[in-house]
């Protein structure tokens, strides 16, 4: 595939409502062309892709494609309220766009509400010449997920019951499991596994994605040493570890080689439990899958081995660090133009009461999505440096209007991790710590360049980008249920560049309906 011309690929979604049981359990779904996970969108660097998506659901979606540029086309960025309104229940829309110079592994979801929790999610795989990875065989994705037996609005609601769960305030909802493409166990309710047949003596490129809600995802296989080539669509120097931890939202390519006993593997992905704020008698807190060599296809590992892993021979790697991750050809981040400072919390809004919840804040604005229009749209055709005026008070804006180098200092003040992604860009990862960011020096010889990191809980970080991508771009918690709380904010790059689109019509219109 790699080899082929520069090409446009078009694909079709249609997006529905109905039940299915990924670990045996019934459930409420929201799925794109009745799988889940939905189709794998695969293209080489500067293909354009176009997506027709119909929504047959009741309520308006969108779909965002993580990671990509949208160099020009901050309109098919797919945030909801954001760069367009949902796609109304019964219509369709045309996403039409390359994917620019990005490589590596990606995905694609839902961006409206949390439908994404429900089931609309995706691989979105780039390949290309240039990609500075080692070589491989094949590859193979492997969607890693956490899963909720209730359908996220309820779960939602009960995410913000008055008070929190368990009269905790902040409290997150513990989820049931979890799948591995779509397939997971929940104790005698599903004894079946994803399972694949390889070759023996072969390098596979593990394309790992989590495609998760809340819950970071710890992925290993039994008896194998796995080497990290890539996280995030960028490539970095080859390293070998025993797990990877993934949190929600970023990918990591690892090598394996099939150079073991020809058998059958129990690959696992064990959902990260610190995360748990109260028991959810019967959670599965490992979904198990099988990598068999070898051996029939419908060989399977020996089960006495499901709860005793194999210890790896002594002196094998540990589990993966971020520290250990170097951008392949790295270099230093340039040096601000712009420093920005951000401060993220949950807590009570002002005049709460009994009924209340916690909300999510960042510089004390909790985001609450635009009702009838987007921020790109409501500052379209307007050549003023910060946009129209109807921007309300639920809107963090952070206005760029030439080219420049962004430092943003975050300080998490809450109790929990917050994985943040940056639509439209990677960000250079200079450092963080515990605490409150009091001018600590950071090491910027070679900073990893990803779109999504963790914001550990009572830390600050600090990230850089070049600020040179027009349109409206939102910077949010990639947890369900803390964005819908507010947790987003939104850099609105190059106005006047923005207010130039050619913005198809009939997206406008969509929005009165
Ligand atoms: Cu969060």
């Amino acid at each position: 595939m790699v080899n082929e011309p520069v090409t446009t690929r078009y694909y079709n979604f249609v997006v529905d409502e109905l039940s299915g049981a990924p670990d045996g359990v019934e459930k409420r779904m929201l799925v794109v062309n009745g799988l889940f996970p939905g189709p794998t969108i695969e293209a080489n660097t500067g293909d354009r892709i176009i997506v027709n998506v119909t929504n047959n659901m009741v309520n308006a979606t969108t779909v965002h494609w993580h990671g990509l540029y949208q160099n020009g086309t901050n309109y098919y960025d797919g945030s909801d309220a954001v760069t367009q309104c949902g796609i109304p229940p019964g219509e369709w829309m045309l996403y039409n766009f390359t994917v620019d110079d990005y490589m590596g592994s990606t995905w694609w979801h839902a961006h409206t509400e949390t439908q994404y929790t429900d089931g609309i999610v995706g691989a979105l795989i780039v390949h290309s010449k240039e990609e500075d990875v080692p070589t491989y065989d094949e590859d193979l994705v492997l969607q890693l997920s956490d899963l909720y037996h209730g359908f996220s609005p309820d779960i939602l609601e009960y995410y913000f019951t008055p008070g929190g769960i368990d009269g905790t305030p902040g409290n997150e909802p513990v989820p049931d499991g979890g799948t591995i493409n779509g397939v997971g166990q929940y104790g005698s309710y599903n004894s079946s596994f994803f399972n694949v047949t390889l070759e023996p003596n072969k390098t596979y490129r593990l394309r790992l994605v989590n495609t998760g809600s809340f819950v970071a995802m710890d992925f290993s296989v039994d008896n194998h040493v796995l080497t990290v080539i890539e996280a995030d669509g960028t490539a970095v120097e080859p390293f070998q570890v025993s797990s990877v931890s993934l949190a929600v939202a970023q990918r990591y390519s690892v090598l394996l080689t099939t150079n073991q006993t020809a058998d059958a593997y129990w690959m696992r992905a064990a959902l990260d439990q610190t995360a748990f704020t109260y028991n959810n008698p019967g959670v599965q807190v490992e979904i198990r899958g099988v990598v068999r060599y070898g051996v029939n296809d419908d060989a399977m590992p020996d089960i006495a081995l499901l709860d005793n892993p194999p210890n790896l021979p002594s002196g094998s790697p540990g589990s993966m660090d971020t520290s250990q991750l170097v951008p392949v050809g790295g270099g230093p981040a340039p040096e601000p133009d712009l420093n920005v400072y951000f401060e993220i919390s949950m807590q009570y809004p002002d005049g709460a009461d009994y009924y209340s919840h916690y909300l999510a804040f960042i510089n004390s604005t909790s985001w609450a999505p635009l009702n009838g229009t987007s921020s790109l749209f409501s500052h379209l055709g307007s050549h003023t440096p910060t946009g129209s005026a109807d921007i309300d008070n639920s809107q963090l804006l952070t206005t760029i209007n030439e080219i420049s180098t962004v430092e943003l200092i975050i300080d998490n003040l809450d109790d929990g991790d917050h994985p943040f992604h940056l639509h439209g860009y990677k960000f250079w990862v200079l450092g963080g710590g515990s605490g409150r960011y009091q001018g600590q020096s950071v090491n910027n010889t070679a900073p990893m360049l990803r779109d999504t990191t963790v914001i550990p809980e009572y830390s600050w970080v600090i990230l850089r980008f070049v600020a040179d991508n027009p349109g409206y771009w939102p910077f949010h918690c990639h947890i369900q249920w803390h964005m819908a709380a507010g947790m987003l904010f939104q850099f609105n790059v190059l106005p006047s560049k923005s207010a130039e689109f050619d913005i198809p019509q009939y997206m406008i219109d969509q929005c009165s309906r």
